[in-house]
């Protein structure tokens, strides 16, 4: 089955947080795979992930790391398909530093940096496939309907 979304976590423990990824990609039916990759602890195979996503017919990787989160930057940086950055909350910073890791890289090299956690790990598959929803007209429709449905949840709360 064809991979559209390429996921990968600096660590096992990332995923508690990148499994939220997962989750709203189902919730849409885009395909995707999941697998650890660290930029210090692999990184051969970091940049051979990188340098193959593209021929693998992966469309976009979602890149989540905590603390020095080089990750998403360094794959980046082998591939020219699009990298989302998904800032782990880390325990001695709180994630400010695996948000400041990812968000503030040189000219040249982008990776849309979302937020840190489980806010931005949701956000990053919807970005993804608000992407992907541009090619894909059945997605596109789901993603209006999504939208819809949270606006009137939101106008029938009553505190
Ligand atoms: C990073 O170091 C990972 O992305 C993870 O967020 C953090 C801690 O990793 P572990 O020590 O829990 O494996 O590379």
């Amino acid at each position: 089955m064809k991979t559209e979304v390429g996921i990968i976590m600096g660590s096992k423990s990332d995923y508690e947080t990148m499994k939220n990824v997962e989750q709203v990609l189902k919730y849409f039916g885009v395909s995707f795979t999941s697998q650890i990759v660290s930029a210090h602890r692999t990184p051969d195979l970091m940049f051979e992930y990188a340098e193959t996503a593209k021929d693998k017919g992966i469309k976009i990787i979602i890149a989540g790391a905590g603390g020095a989160a080089h990750l998403p930057g360094m794959i980046a940086s082998k591939t020219t398909l699009p990298v989302l950055g998904v800032p782990i909350k880390s325990k001695a910073l709180e994630g400010i530093d695996s948000l400041l890791s990812i968000a503030q890289m040189p000219y040249g090299i982008p990776v849309g940096t979302l937020a840190i956690g489980e806010a931005g790990a949701k956000n990053a598959a919807l970005l993804a496939c608000q992407i992907l929803a541009l090619n894909d007209s059945d997605l596109a429709v789901k993603i209006e309907t999504f939208r819809k449905n949270q606006t009137e949840k939101v106008l029938q709360d009553v505190l």
